[in-house]
């Protein structure tokens, strides 16, 4: 009861700043995105510049990380409530474990944090969670948090939310084709048979379709071992806006951006 009233805020809330943000477009105050044009269908973030955040302001990295998963949730309610179909969000690379124990841990620790504040909602909200990346060298305690997800949002048909989790595209690539070359060896797959399709079907992200859009704050102009495969064709946002501080206006942003481009191809 109360869960579903505070829903119930929540979605109105998105209607009015939508509300809101067509009245500032009228008033010219900034550029929107055009809701009866093309919403990628799929938008993938590479969400950086945490630790920089924190460190502007004399915080310990870990704020910066907890700021971050903030802005996940505003994120998310955003997307959702425009109609993006698919959203992935980079939360941690296979590099991250290099960092030190300590914020590993606490890193480790968010997964179950979010989800104990925001699984309610996703659910109500008609989302499907599930992770992308190797399931293998994560504790057991975000393993057994993100499988109760994904199994409770399981049949779940509306926002698709991905989170890549000890995600990298190489190690995606080498595991797709160990799969593959097994089946050759069994005898199961021809290797003639091998096409994008059989690729694609063998990375983590499986059937899920391509990113036509991807984000990258914090400044870096590069991918990073971030969905090698995926991002092909994939139409790329880069910002110097740190995660922490990046708003659903700068997301409604790089859509209107997309939707320039998308506009400026259909001229030629
Ligand atoms: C993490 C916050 C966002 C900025 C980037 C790094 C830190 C949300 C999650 C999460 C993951 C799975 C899930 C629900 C939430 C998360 C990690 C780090 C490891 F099912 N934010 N966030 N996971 N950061």
């Amino acid at each position: 009861m109360s869960i579903s009233l505070f829903l119930g805020e929540n979605l109105m809330l998105d209607r009015i700043s939508q509300m809101f943000a067509r009245k500032d477009k009228q008033a010219g105050h900034e550029e929107e995105f055009d809701e009866s044009g093309v919403i990628p269908a799929h938008i993938a973030v590479i969400m950086d510049g945490n630790g920089r955040w924190a460190k502007n302001r004399n915080l310990p990295r870990i704020a910066g990380h907890r700021a971050g998963m903030n802005r996940v949730k505003e994120i998310v309610r955003a997307a959702d409530g425009i109609g993006v179909n698919i959203l992935t969000l980079y939360a941690f690379s296979t590099e991250n474990w290099k960092r030190p124990r300590d914020e590993v841990d606490f890193l480790m620790r968010l997964p179950q944090e979010y989800l104990s504040t925001e699984l309610e909602e996703l659910v109500e909200r008609n989302v499907r969670l599930r992770m992308v990346g190797s399931k293998q060298e994560l504790p057991g305690h975000t393993l057994e948090a993100l499988e109760a997800a994904e199994e409770r949002t399981s049949s779940n048909t509306g926002l698709q939310l991905n989170f890549a989790l000890n995600y990298g595209g190489r190690k995606e690539i080498i595991q797709a084709f160990t799969e593959i070359a097994r089946l050759v060896q069994n005898g199961d797959l021809c290797p003639d048979a091998i096409d994008e399709n059989v690729i694609a079907q063998h990375l983590y992200t499986g059937e899920i379709p391509d990113p036509d859009l991807l984000i990258r704050t914090s400044g870096e102009i590069r991918i990073s071992n971030f969905m090698l495969w995926q991002l092909a064709y994939t139409e790329m946002w880069f910002t110097d806006i740190l995660w922490p501080d990046f708003t659903k206006e700068h997301l409604f942003q790089a859509i209107a951006d997309y939707q320039g481009r998308a506009r400026r191809y259909g001229a030629v």
